[in-house]
């Protein structure tokens, strides 16, 4: 079972849209195993976004990222990786999918949402910045069998 990590950022904070991408996550048959709320710190920030550090959106994306809280979380399911993206839609707003979360509710790349792995080796990793192992929970739905 493959397991993806996932922010809503501050804008998704700010404007009550947890509920909104969770609800979405969790309908499409996907389990969360770990969730926190936090403030990111600019170390953080710099971990997790250390493969854009040096492009011309990086100080932009390192404020935007610390400007206000954020629901981190961990996801777990068939092809969680691909088809949490496919949940986001593209990362500009602009270009995704209709029905996907940063179509129906986002219009700036700056101000997009949310964040998802986009491989199995970098959720593992964002998943090790992120969590500790005990805050990974494992259970099991009672309705496992009729999803998977
Ligand atoms: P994310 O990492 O947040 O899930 O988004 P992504 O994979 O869809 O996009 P990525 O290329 O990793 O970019 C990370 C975030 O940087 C911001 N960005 N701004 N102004 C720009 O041209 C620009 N390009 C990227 C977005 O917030 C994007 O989600
Ligand atoms: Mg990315």
């Amino acid at each position: 079972m493959e397991r993806t990590f996932v922010l809503v950022k501050p804008d998704g904070v700010q404007r009550g849209l947890i509920g909104e991408v969770i609800a979405r996550l969790e309908k499409r048959g996907l389990k969360l195993t770990a969730a926190k709320f936090l403030a990111v710190s600019n170390d953080l920030a710099e971990k997790h976004y250390a493969v854009h550090k040096g492009k011309d959106f990086y100080p932009g994306l390192i404020r935007y990222i610390t400007s206000a809280p954020v629901m981190a979380m961990v996801w777990e399911g068939t092809n969680a990786v691909a088809v949490v993206r496919q949940t986001m839609g593209a990362t500009r707003p602009w270009e995704a999918a209709p029905g996907s979360i940063r179509h129906d509710f986002a219009l700036e790349v700056g101000r997009n949402l949310t964040h998802a792995s986009d491989s199995v080796e970098n959720a593992q990793a964002e998943i090790a910045l992120w969590f500790s192992p005990t805050e990974l929970v494992e259970w099991q739905r009672c309705s496992d069998d009729w999803i998977f």
